[in-house]
């Protein structure tokens, strides 16, 4: 951190000073669990020459993982992407899904893959998850699923969910991207729907490098889940159904063995962060910070605020643009909406129409860095800044003759 002090905007490195922190603080920076156990495992698997295909370090974290959030069966993967392609294509999913467009853009992908249409549906902009009430209007004869985002790592609504997918005969899978270890009334997400999918991608509190996991407690589903992760063989030379590769490999897995030793760590840091931000922030005009259900379990990994332009006077994107010239690098998730990025925005150029929330909303977040590298000078700092800049919204515009 550079050692100017920050009194007043004409210490803002958007107006020419030293950005505040030399090296970028990031969203999504990762979590290391400890370094000697890591390295341990990793000279484990080349002692093995065991290096992928459902090797010991994948069936064990497989194992942990059931464990961990009491589902029958876990298929790991080696991204949430693919994983979520497959559990679609297993759960026999076609023609229209509908899936919130205020989410990442690899939600919408995994259908749009396959030649399935995501039908955007909008959100509550309270929970930012999808609202049962649009879903329903957004169902045709063509629909086939649901696929709802549990965003933040906050459960969407799972029973208004589960109730409209049985009363009108759809398939219900989570993308749970963002909600491993968190739960929803005492059960662990990854026990809703027929199928929940996690990413464990480097940016996720708990990650593999790259990866991610299927759960169920179908027992039929999961056997063709990891039939289809393998491209289809049930045995030497034998192929029973139409695969890809989705396999993880010991590198991912031993990183994630380490990574679930330290999980409540990096929750118990994220929860540290989420408090500091919250204590920090209170009672600045303009700004809400996301909050969680403290009485479920939660990761705690994204600091979510909402910028109130009129209450400001600064559009989120010049906030992102301030924190980004200190090296705060701030993130805009989930902007502009899938609907507003290709290919959709040329298939659907109007979808926007029944998504005003999803408009909003999507123009109101940002999101602070979070996690074990982020610490709590940093915090103060970041919320010295932003106290500062929300408070002198119309001098900034004057400044900066806007
Ligand atoms: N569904 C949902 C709801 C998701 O959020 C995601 C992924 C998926 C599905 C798909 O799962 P995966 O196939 O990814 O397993 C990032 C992540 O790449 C992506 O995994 C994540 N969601 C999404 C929300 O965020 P980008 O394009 O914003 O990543 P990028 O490269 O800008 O990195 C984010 C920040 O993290 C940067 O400031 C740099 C920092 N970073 C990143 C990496 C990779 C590090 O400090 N170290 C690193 O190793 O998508």
């Amino acid at each position: 951190m550079s050692d100017h002090q920050l009194k007043t905007i004409d210490d803002l490195a958007i107006f020419g000073q030293e950005p505040t922190f030399q090296e970028p603080l990031h969203v999504g920076g990762p979590n290391i669990g400890d370094r000697a156990r890591l390295m341990a495992r990793f000279s484990d698997l080349l002692d093995r020459r065991w290096l992928t295909n459902h090797g010991p370090y994948v069936q064990e974290l497989e194992r942990q993982i059931c464990n961990l959030l009491g589902v029958k069966h876990c298929i790991a993967m080696c991204n949430g992407t693919i994983a979520l392609e497959i559990a679609i294509r297993a759960l026999g999913l076609k023609g229209e899904v509908i899936v919130p467009s205020f989410t990442f853009i690899a939600t919408a992908h995994a259908l749009q893959w396959q030649e399935i249409i995501p039908v955007f549906c909008d959100i509550d902009p309270e929970t930012h998850n999808l609202n049962p009430e649009c879903v329903e209007q957004m169902i045709t004869p063509r629909t086939t699923g649901i696929l709802g985002v549990h965003v933040w790592g906050r459960p969407c609504a799972i029973e208004e969910l589960s109730e409209i997918a049985r009363r009108r005969n759809l398939r219900l899978m989570f993308d749970a991207a963002h909600a491993f270890g968190c739960s929803h009334k005492g059960t662990m997400i990854g026990n809703f729907g027929e199928v929940e999918v996690f990413s464990f991608h480097a940016t996720k509190f708990f990650n593999t490098f790259e990866g991610g996991a299927v759960v169920t407690h179908n027992g039929d589903l999961a056997k063709k889940i990891r039939l289809m992760s393998n491209f289809g063989f049930a045995g030497y030379d034998r192929v029973i159904y139409l695969g890809t590769n989705g396999k993880m490999n010991e590198v991912s897995a031993a990183m994630g063995l380490t990574s679930l030793e330290n999980l409540d760590d990096f929750i118990a840091v994220n929860y540290r962060n989420y408090r500091q931000y919250q204590t920090e922030l209170a009672g600045l005009p303009g700004l809400r910070m996301e909050t969680y259900n403290e009485s479920e379990k939660n990761n705690y990994q994204y600091i979510v605020l909402e910028i109130d332009e009129a209450a400001t006077g600064l559009s989120r994107d010049l906030v992102v643009e301030i924190l980004h010239a200190e090296n705060i690098l701030a993130r805009r998730y989930f902007y502009p909406g899938c609907h507003r990025m290709e290919p959709y925005r040329s298939y659907f150029p109007h979808a926007g129409l029944l998504l005003p929330e999803t408009e909003k909303v999507s123009q109101r977040c940002l999101l602070l860095p979070t996690g074990t590298g982020v610490s709590s000078n940093d915090i103060s700092v970041v919320c010295q800044i932003l106290r500062l800049v929300t408070t002198s919204g119309p001098e900034i515009h004057r400044r900066l003759g806007k």
